[in-house]
């Protein structure tokens, strides 16, 4: 890999697309990670690649959600294992959630790969490899979770997902915090908690907002999570990539 200069202006987002290149290589992400990375790339432009105000209050109320669910679960696809595996591993520590592979294109050995990445990186259990239960509702591969892990779970995180499995996975009842750059992608709009940002900055930022709210009582949690408006962050995220960075400082 070339060496990135730490001064280079846009280091954070060429460091990035290294990391789905050598996903990629290391037969973590699949080649169309590289695509949506593209996609991704370009909403993260768009918005100043800073964290926006809303997407901090949405972290702020994953966090709240995690601490206060029976079972939450982190789903790790290709690409989010290849951008922040560490992170990831904070991030179960924090909330006390479980890790599960959950992939958009399945491959048992990208599953294996995957599982074998985040454990490098300091994961001690990692789910999704029996894959015993099904999502109701979607083609097979899609569909494939661990009994004890998504299939049980009453919080899940989803880093980039599918719109159809974000949606199904809303109507088995879960409580769902989309992580993606898109406002307007079809998960995003169906979750509970949208947080408009990527994953390099969301996923630490969910895990910091933990840490603080460890020691909250479950009235002020739960107050966290009430006071959440899921279309009002969506609405301010789409001003701030349609009007720019000026209209984010006014709002
Ligand atoms: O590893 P797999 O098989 O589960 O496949 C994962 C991908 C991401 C390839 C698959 O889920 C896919 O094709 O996703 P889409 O439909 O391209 O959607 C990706 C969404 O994530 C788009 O809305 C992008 O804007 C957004 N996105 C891309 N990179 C990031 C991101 N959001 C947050 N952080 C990013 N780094």
């Amino acid at each position: 890999m070339t060496e990135i200069p730490s001064d280079h202006p846009r280091h954070d987002s060429l460091v990035t697309r290294h990391r789905i290149e050598a996903g990629v290589e290391k037969g973590i992400t699949s080649r169309q990670g590289l695509i949506a990375q593209g996609r991704g790339e370009a909403f993260d432009y768009l918005l100043g690649e800073r964290t926006l105000e809303s997407a901090d209050e949405a972290a702020r109320a994953a966090a709240a959600h995690l601490l206060l669910a029976r079972h939450p679960v982190v789903s790790v696809n290709g690409n989010v294992a290849a951008l922040c595996p560490e992170e990831l591993v904070e991030l179960a520590e924090a909330t006390g959630a479980d890790l599960e592979v959950n992939l958009f294109n399945r491959t048992e050995e990208r599953v294996a790969a995957i599982a074998d990445h985040l454990r490098e990186h300091g994961a001690s259990e990692v789910k999704g490899l029996t894959a015993d239960a099904r999502i109701p509702g979607l083609s097979h591969e899609r569909a494939k979770v661990d009994a004890d892990g998504i299939y049980d779970a009453d919080a899940v995180v989803v880093p980039l997902e599918d719109g159809d499995r974000a949606e199904a996975l809303g109507a088995m009842g879960k409580t769902e915090i989309v992580i993606d750059l898109n406002p307007l992608s079809r998960s995003a709009q169906v979750a509970a908690v949208p947080i408009v940002d990527n994953v390099v900055r969301a996923v630490p930022n969910v895990a910091r907002h933990a840490r603080d709210l460890r020691e909250t009582p479950r009235e002020e949690l739960e107050a966290i999570v009430a006071a959440f408006d899921a279309d009002a962050a969506l609405t301010h995220a789409e001003r701030a990539i349609r009007e720019g960075a000026i209209a984010d400082e006014r709002s």
